[in-house]
């Protein structure tokens, strides 16, 4: 790829189309991580609404929005919206997104989709024709689709186990704050829901497999107690089996000094091993018994399911905004009615990672028993 073919990425917005029309709820770090990818998409970020009536124009500020709304009733009555992104507290998802689809409005809902599976089932039916989809955005690296079509290939021969884990810092100390450790804005579960949930759809997603049963443990390492008094838990340890047979381990923590957003994870298989780490995500590990590789995002070596996730040449490093760039560019290329690249994670993918997610809880509570995962 030459610095001339970059301009011909995937996520170019189709210049024949009109405009799309966005607004963003919450004007926090994921809300303005949204904007901007819904700019660079091509589309006009034409509104924000903040969580208070009197933060309209700051909100509107914080995500370069053209106007701040003091609620969502008056944002849907007039704004005229083809897309709205939610990116406000967890519990506010369901009540925010319902509202838009009954608007008729597409929806980005951050995940996790719901605090509970009966209520994000709901929003898996409320989508109806709609495009409905949550940010899972790790799913974009071209090095993961890059492991996603090697495994589709069989170059693992038996794929037989996967460690890994996905482990922050941002709240490894007592008095480390966030509305996320509030449980009546969080939800029940805060580290699996929050970052647990990515590590589990990008294995599904990679290995086309799925977590069926599980074993877990949860910790609350500082009692943080905000809001409706339960503490969430800062880590949990998970021990799985899945549909086709395989056997893996996961370890998920905000309190582990040291790691940023390090989602990692391992694939062992007989004929070769996969080993990808979101920390440092221009490299994916090929491990076989005649010895390793580490493969850098070169486009001219990838397969093209991954070289359409290139936004750049070779050793010029792309990351995350550009993961939510290249998912948003597709959320839009869906509104419009283009055929999508399979791999575009919907509400349904939203209540798969909500079901895993009690499940986790629902092991923890019983001493770790064994659980089905539902669906
Ligand atoms: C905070 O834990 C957070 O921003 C998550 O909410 C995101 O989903 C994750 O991608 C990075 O960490």
């Amino acid at each position: 790829m030459s610095m001339a073919d970059v301009t011909a990425a995937p996520s170019e917005p189709d210049s024949e189309q009109r405009t799309l029309r966005v607004a963003v709820v919450g004007a926090g770090f994921m809300g303005q991580v949204h904007a901007e990818a819904a700019r660079r998409a091509g589309a006009s970020v034409v509104a924000a609404v903040a969580s208070r009536p009197e933060g309209a124009a700051a909100a509107a500020r914080a995500v370069g929005a053209e106007e701040g709304y003091p609620d969502l009733t008056t944002l849907l009555g007039d704004a005229e919206i083809d897309v709205l992104h939610v990116c406000t507290p967890n519990a506010s998802h369901v009540p925010t997104a319902a509202a838009a689809l009954a608007a008729g409005v597409h929806v980005v809902c951050e995940k996790p989709l719901a605090t509970n599976s009966a209520d994000a089932r709901t929003l898996v039916e409320a989508a109806g024709g709609r495009v409905a989809t949550v940010p899972f955005v790790y799913r974009f690296h071209p090095m993961v689709r890059e492991l996603r079509a090697r495994l589709a290939a069989g170059e693992a021969g038996v794929l037989a186990s996967v460690t890994g884990g996905y482990l922050q810092d941002w709240l490894s100390r007592p008095s480390d704050d966030d509305w996320r450790v509030d449980a009546a804005l969080g939800g029940p579960s805060r580290a699996f829901a929050d970052i647990g949930s990515h590590w589990c759809d990008l294995f599904e997603f990679v290995t086309g497999d799925r977590i069926a049963r599980l074993s877990a443990r949860t910790a609350v390492v500082h009692e943080r107690i905000r809001g409706d008094g339960r503490a969430t838990e800062d880590l949990a340890a998970v021990h799985f089996t899945t549909a086709a047979g395989m056997v893996g381990t996961l370890v998920v923590s905000q309190v582990a000094a040291g790691r940023k957003n390090r989602l990692h994870l391992e694939l062992s298989g007989t004929d070769a091993s996969f080993g990808f780490d979101q920390e440092d995500p221009e490299r994916l590990w090929v491990g076989r018994r005649e010895g390793g590789q580490t493969l850098l995002r070169d486009p001219a070596t990838l397969h093209p399911s991954a070289a359409r996730y290139v936004r750049l040449p070779a050793g010029h490093a792309q990351g995350y905004q550009d993961c939510f760039d290249a998912f948003v560019a597709d959320t839009y290329r869906a509104v419009r009615g283009a055929d999508v690249p399979d791999g575009l994670p919907t509400f349904a993918d939203g209540l798969r990672a909500v079901r895993i997610t009690e499940t986790v809880l629902a092991s923890a509570a019983t001493d770790g028993a064994w659980t089905e995962v539902p669906g």
